[in-house]
């Protein structure tokens, strides 16, 4: 399998901070990892868009030929192809909860966050949005408050001591953060002592640049 990335977009990150994870659990993916620069716009080349009509990142080719590409899709094929280990683990409402929060952080922060970076101080040069800024200036501290708030009981990860898709999603979105030069975490300590522990797991320094 192929595994078409780029270094510090938060899609591509999310996949590969769950890989990394699952490696660090002893999982062997044998998944090659290919950067397609989308500095250089490689991602809306015709080469690119025979995987990805979207000019999108991450895409995983499998085997067959087949392409997935859609995050979540790629982890949850690997959890099934590859179960032992699973993150997405415990009983049915450990699993539903995972994904829930994964969905919450994506949708309420990683992406928003994504938006708000390339509106305030966008790595790839985007122009600035004060409108959009100012908007998502309102939407993520209600999210991040929720963030903040599930942890004041002092859990190690997000949801609990075992590592779970949301800690990658989450981090994928504030490193991209740091790329833009944008600090998002003043008003929440415990999110920002999240984030300082989790970027301290062996996983995480083997992926993050930021
Ligand atoms: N819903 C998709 C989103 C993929 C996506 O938007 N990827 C971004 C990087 S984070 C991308 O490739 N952007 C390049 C572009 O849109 O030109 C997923 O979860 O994989």
């Amino acid at each position: 399998m192929k595994l078409y990335m780029v270094p510090a977009a938060p899609n591509p990150t999310k996949v590969l901070l769950y890989l990394a994870e699952r490696e660090a659990l002893g999982t062997d993916f044998g998944i090659e990892h290919v950067i397609v620069n989308t500095l250089k716009g490689k991602q809306n080349e015709p080469e690119h868009l025979a995987r990805n009509p979207f000019g999108a990142l991450p895409v995983l080719e499998l085997d067959s030929g087949d392409y997935l590409i859609e995050s979540l899709a790629i982890i949850e094929f690997l959890e099934e192809q590859f179960a032992d280990n699973a993150l997405l683990a415990g009983d049915v409402l450990q699993r539903a909860a995972a994904r829930n929060l994964e969905r919450v952080v994506e949708f309420r922060i990683t992406n928003p966050l994504g938006q708000y970076v390339h509106a305030v101080n966008s790595p790839l040069g985007l122009p600035k949005n004060e409108k959009l800024a100012a908007q998502l200036e309102e939407s993520l501290p209600v999210a991040f408050g929720y963030i903040e708030s599930s942890l004041v009981d002092g859990r190690e990860l997000l949801l609990g001591d075992r590592v779970s898709i949301a800690d990658c999603t989450l981090q994928a979105g504030l490193q991209f953060a740091r790329f833009g030069k944008v600090d998002v975490l003043g008003d929440f300590p415990n999110v920002r002592a999240w984030d300082e522990r989790y970027r301290a797991r062996a996983a995480a320094q083997a992926v993050l640049k930021f």
